[in-house]
């Protein structure tokens, strides 16, 4: 699939918490679809604007390949790509444009119930699981601090009690899974919410007008909503 030119796509997620909202959004605007079959695209209608439905995870890619125009997604994800990225090849490739207003959360330590949380000079010489490794490793080098990071890909808060990890650094919303798991959170590294992910470099084709007119209508639609 190349990246069309006169015509705009949109990554967003398939099934989760922000396929919903980042569907529901973009109707807002005034987009409507025609399904494929697989239900992986869908054809833009009312303007040549189409959606990609794809795993969260895989959007920040999809935009520096230039497979996707413009990506829904958590500020979370699309950061920690980003340190990485700019850590491999010393650049950005994407960028927040806007953001969303949904899919609120925040990237924090947990440690313990038990513990009292004293700062983050605490966590030195501990063991820290995460999904977010780039993230965390920035903040403890900011912090000064020399702890171990334990990269996991899921259930970041059982490693605690499974001996792989002393503390955790995972999203939060409610605070009831850390509860869960006898866990509380203290400091937060990053507030984090859906965003509007596309390119650093603005579109140099017919793709620059629609996104013009993509964003005068979310503009809209978001102040509308406050
Ligand atoms: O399949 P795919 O890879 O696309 O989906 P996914 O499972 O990776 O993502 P998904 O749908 O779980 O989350 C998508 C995005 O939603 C995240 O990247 C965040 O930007 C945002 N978001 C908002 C959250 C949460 N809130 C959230 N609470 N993502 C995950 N959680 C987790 C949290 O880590 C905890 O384990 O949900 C659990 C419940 O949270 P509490 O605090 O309410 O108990
Ligand atoms: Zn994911």
């Amino acid at each position: 699939v190349q990246g069309g030119r006169d015509r705009l796509r949109i990554a967003i997620q398939k099934s989760g918490r922000l396929a919903d909202p980042a569907r529901a959004l973009l109707t807002s605007c005034g987009l409507s679809w025609r399904e494929s079959r697989d239900r992986l695209f869908c054809y833009g209608e009312s303007l040549p604007i189409d959606l990609l439905l794809v795993r969260d995870d895989d959007i920040p890619g999809l935009i520096r390949d230039g497979v996707c125009d413009l990506g829904v997604v958590g500020r979370n994800v699309l950061a920690e790509q980003d340190i990485a990225l700019r850590r491999d090849q010393g650049a950005s490739a994407f960028r927040e444009w806007r953001s969303l207003g949904f899919g609120g959360c925040r990237l924090s330590i947990a440690i313990p119930e038990t513990w009292e949380w004293s700062g983050a000079a605490q966590l030195a010489g501990l063991r820290i699981a995460t999904s977010y490794p780039a993230i965390l490793g920035d903040w403890l080098r900011e912090q000064g601090v020399d702890a171990g990071v334990v990269e996991l890909s899921g259930s970041v808060e059982i490693a605690p009690k499974l001996g792989q990890a002393d503390a955790i650094c995972d999203l939060v919303s409610s605070g009831a899974t850390l509860a869960a798991n006898q866990l509380k959170p203290t400091v937060t590294l990053l507030e984090s919410e859906a965003v509007l992910a596309g390119p650093v470099k603005p579109f140099e084709d017919s793709r620059a007008a629609l996104a013009e007119l993509l964003l005068r209508r979310l503009d809209g639609v978001l102040r509308m909503r406050h």
